[in-house]
This record gives structure tokens, sequence and C-alpha cells, in this order.
């Protein structure tokens, strides 16, 4: 692996322990609301804070961009990459204490970047271990981060043949007709799981096959979530697992991206989902 991309992802691995300390002191919402208009908890500003100034700090590294902040921030020194980092993806699941994490997207062109400019993107989960499933060069793979190390649990992750599990995002009634219709054929197939962070629900169609998406809504058509920050680097994972992404009818990938906090409609996970629900939509 290129050394630079090696140093972006150990970095990410080495700041998940603090980040996951500092978490219990950082439960309340500020006054301040990120550039999507959502509020910021003390946490989302204390992990954004904590990788922008280590990534900002590696010689690879020539601007850092996050889902906390209105633009990107250029490096001093130069550097061949670019990240866009969502520093606390599902941070609403802090109150509740359930699973959250950190996304990061390694982008070889300036910001804003089409998904092809990606070459590598990592999450972390803090669940009840803390884990990292990276992507890189037509391999996945998931790490567990215990007492200050970075070990592999699975060397070559792929999305298991036969799904089991479903999780979409949006509230029903907000659903477009054909997006509801092909829930409603999903759950006579699939469980239901979904937890509130995507990352947590991504995770549960990596670990047992299934789809997540968080659709067009009637009231937001372009969903939720953000192309740069959440939608590219989990599809690129995705993708590489063995499964597909889709914004409705192309991979998430191929989405031109105009602007840092573009939102995208966001469908992952196998391939025959992904290809039944661009059927239906
Ligand atoms: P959160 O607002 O807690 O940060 O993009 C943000 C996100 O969480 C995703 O992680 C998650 O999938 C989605 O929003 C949850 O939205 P809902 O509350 O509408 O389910």
């Amino acid at each position: 692996m290129d050394d630079g991309i090696a140093a972006v992802l150990d970095t990410v691995a080495t700041t998940a322990p603090e980040i996951r300390d500092g978490l219990s002191g950082r439960r309340s919402y500020g006054d301040t609301e990120n550039p999507s208009g959502e509020r910021q908890l003390a946490a989302d500003e204390y992990a954004d804070g904590m990788l922008e100034t280590r990534l900002l700090a590696l010689d690879s590294v020539a601007s850092y961009a996050s889902e906390e902040r209105e633009s990107v921030i250029a490096s001093d020194a130069g550097g061949d990459y670019h990240i866009a980092c969502d520093p606390l993806d599902g941070s609403s699941n802090l109150k509740s204490n359930n699973t959250m994490g950190t996304i990061v997207g390694v982008y070889d062109e300036p910001l804003p970047a089409g998904g092809r400019s990606l070459v590598a993107s990592a999450f972390v989960l803090f669940g009840p271990i803390t884990t990292m499933v990276t992507a890189h060069e037509d391999t996945v793979t998931e790490y567990v981060i215990e007492d200050g190390d970075r070990r592999v649990v699975t060397e070559d992750l792929t999305i298991p043949d036969d799904p089991v599990v479903y999780g979409f995002g949006g509230r029903v009634p907000d659903w477009p007709d054909e997006f509801a219709d092909y829930a409603a054929d999903i759950e006579q197939e699939l469980k239901l799981r979904y937890g509130g962070a995507m990352i947590g629900d991504v995770n549960q169609v990596l670990t047992y096959g299934g789809v997540f998406a968080y659709p067009a809504l009637e009231s937001a058509p372009d969903g939720k979530l953000r192309l740069l920050f959440e939608g590219n680097p989990i599809a690129y994972i995705v993708e590489t697992a063995g499964g597909r992404s889709s914004d409705g009818s192309r991979s998430l990938l191929d989405v031109p991206a105009e602007e840092i906090h573009q939102r995208v409609p966001v469908h992952l996970g196998n391939a025959a989902l992904v290809d039944r629900l661009e059927a239906a939509l």
C-alpha cells in the first residue's frame, strides 16, 4: 500500500480510541449547527477537531473536508490526498448510547470530487467493541482496535451471498410510492435491522447480507445522507466487497459531485437486491 494512504488509515485507527474515550462527557447539544442545518453535539466538534489536526499534519494529506465544517481546509504543505470525513456518523445515537462511528474517504482529486476519485475508504464502528473496515485496491479488511493495536479479523471481507437483513431510513409516509412498494416486498423476505446510524446499519449488511437505504423522500428528493462524506466512502467499501450501490439509477460512485455538502439518496447491499430496487424505482 502507498505510504501516504497507509498513514491516513493508521491515523484514523490510532485516533479512534481517543475519540471513543472522549464521548461520555460530550453527549449534550451546543448552540451550533453543521452546514446541513443539523444541531451539533460537543462530541461532533471534538472528533472533527482531533481528526482535522492529525490528518492535516500528514505529509500525504493536501486537504480536509468534514460534514461538520463549511469549507475545505487546505494543508500548508501540500500532499496527494484529499480527505472527506464524517467524524461521528449517527451521532444522535450518543444520547441513547447506541452504535455510531467515523467515516473517512481518501480522494486523489480536490474536493468536491466524484466517487471514482476515491483511492481508499474506511469506517470505524464504536459498538460493544471498536472495529475498523477499510477498502483499498480491491480488498476489504476488517480489524479490531484494542489496546492500541489494529488486528485483522477478516482478511478479505465479502458480502454474504444469502441476504438476511434490511434497514430503511426516513418516515414511511414520506417514502415515494415506488420505494414503498419495493420495501413491502423486501419486508416479506428479510429481517428488519435499523439502528439509526448509517455506519452501524451498513455493517449489519456487510456482516449478514441484505440491503440498506436512506431513500429519496417526498419532502427531500435528495434524501438525507451526504455524497462525499457518507454515500461515496461507504459505496466504495460495499462495491469492493462484491455488493452494489445506487442513487436509484446508477452507482453512487458515478454521481457527479457538485458541492461539498450535497445530499444523495443512498441504497447499498447485495447486488441482486440493488438491481431490483433500480427496476422498481
Ligand atoms: P445522525 O443524524 O445521527 O448523524 O447522516 C446522519 C445520520 O445519523 C445517519 O448516520 C443515519 O443513517 C441517519 O442520519 C438517521 O436518520 P433518521 O434519524 O432519520 O433515521
